[in-house]
């Protein structure tokens, strides 16, 4: 088990594309498995490779039902089809911890992508599930939820995270004296 290091809003990085796999093999495998460990350890419903500062196209959900654990991998995860319908929900994501806002999505979505054993998986999905493959997608291409809301919205989340590490940084330094 190895927990990664999730990378947080404003970093640069989370900006990155993430490139295609071109092969599901092992290595791929200790990725899926390392990023699975360090979304249930934060308590998070879906991650994306590029939260964890790996530029390749992979997803981990797991959207708990009746507390059944589902876990889902997505590589290289195509939208093929979606519905005509949006729907407004809030969201928000383990980069961007302790902000929540509504995000307008496609409410139906139809997503193909392979498994960690390399087998194309079609998913028709719709509710939490499809806001989910849409929002961490939209990571593998460099986009953060944020970014849908108000220029004035954003503005107020940055100075939030600022304060934050001027807080941190000033307890750290009391604390070597
Ligand atoms: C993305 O987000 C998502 O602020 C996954 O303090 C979220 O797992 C898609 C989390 C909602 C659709 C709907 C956030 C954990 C987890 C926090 C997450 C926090 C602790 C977010
Ligand atoms: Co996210």
């Amino acid at each position: 088990m190895a927990l990664l290091n999730i990378l947080n809003y404003p970093d640069k990085r989370l900006h990155n594309i993430a490139k295609p796999v071109s092969v599901v093999d092992s290595r791929v495998r200790g990725i899926i498995y390392d990023m699975l460990d360090t979304m249930h350890n934060s308590e998070g419903i879906g991650l994306a490779a590029t939260q964890v500062n790996i530029q390749e196209r992979i997803i981990v959900i797991d959207i708990n039902e009746n507390e059944n654990s589902n876990c889902i991998t997505l590589i290289n995860p195509e939208i093929i089809w979606r519905s005509d319908k949006l729907e407004t929900d809030n969201e928000g994501c383990l980069s961007v911890p302790g902000i929540y806002d509504k995000v307008e999505r496609y409410s139906e979505i139809v997503c193909v992508a392979l498994d960690k054993n390399s087998n194309k998986i079609e998913y028709r999905a719709d509710g939490l599930f499809a806001r989910c493959i849409q929002h961490e997608i939209d990571h593998l291409n460099g986009k953060l939820f944020v970014e849908y809301l108000s220029n004035f919205k954003q503005d107020r989340i940055r100075s939030r995270y600022k304060k934050y590490k001027i807080k941190t940084a000033y307890n750290t330094k009391n604390i070597q004296g």
